[in-house]
């Protein structure tokens, strides 16, 4: 086979692609399919030579906070979710599998309990990288605490050995749905908070909400 033909053929793929997700509405507003898993974020890649000492803590408005270990943090109850990605500077990714650790499981299973003033979520990551949400949008199904993606261990560049998720579950359209930002790679802790605080990217000028489906990217409330 030619080379010329491969570049068609995989332009039409995803193109054909794109179409059905389209159709299916499934693709939001500005967006488009990518076959890849491209790789976005601001600063450098932690690179663990062993989990000893890593740590999960979830502080702020809860009635006692915890610090989970690496072990600890793997016997946490589990769900796998399907989601689809959608980045701010346009690409989405759809039908990405994923294991990890639900926050609604956390509170059912007593392992977190809320206070009735914690309204947001502030997502804590390496090298001080932050997100916010509504608290709303952290106990919708389509965020996870993921550290599995399709069966394996996360590469270190998509967030080893933790990272938050925040996308739309496959013909679920709901106001929950975020742009991938608020999704933070190498996450280390959960804060729950009253009042709203808003992260890295919020703070360099992306909406503090950033619905897909209203196609919030920049601007906005702060
Ligand atoms: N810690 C951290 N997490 C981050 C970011 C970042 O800069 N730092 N960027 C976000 C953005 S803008 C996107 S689109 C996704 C990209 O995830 P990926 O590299 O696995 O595709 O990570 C998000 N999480
Ligand atoms: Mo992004």
């Amino acid at each position: 086979m030619a080379c010329g033909e491969v570049v068609v053929n995989e332009f039409q793929e995803r193109k054909q692609k794109e179409d059905a997700m389209k159709k299916a509405g499934r693709l939001p507003p500005g967006q488009s399919l990518t076959l890849k898993f491209p790789v976005l974020h601001y600063g450098p890649i932690p690179l663990y030579e062993n989990l000893d000492n890593w740590t999960f803590k979830i502080w702020g408005e809860v009635e006692e906070p915890v610090e989970w270990n690496w072990e600890q943090f793997t016997k946490l109850p589990t769900r796998t979710t399907t989601l689809d990605l959608h980045c701010v500077t346009r690409w989405s990714k759809f039908n990405t599998e994923w294991v990890g650790v639900h926050v609604q499981d956390l509170i059912d299973e007593g392992l977190i309990k809320l206070k009735d003033t914690a309204k947001f979520c502030i997502q804590h990551c390496e090298y001080g990288y932050t997100t916010n949400t509504s608290l709303d949008a952290v106990l919708a199904d389509n965020f996870l605490l993921g550290y599995q993606y399709d069966g394996k261990a996360l590469d270190p560049e998509h967030g080893y050995p933790v990272r938050g998720l925040m996308g739309a579950v496959p013909g679920n359209k709901v106001d929950a749905n975020r742009y991938l930002w608020k999704g933070g790679k190498w996450i280390r802790g959960l804060e729950f908070t009253e009042k709203d605080r808003p992260g890295f990217w919020e703070n360099a000028g992306y909406n503090n909400v950033a619905n897909i489906w209203r196609e919030e990217r920049y601007g906005g409330f702060f």
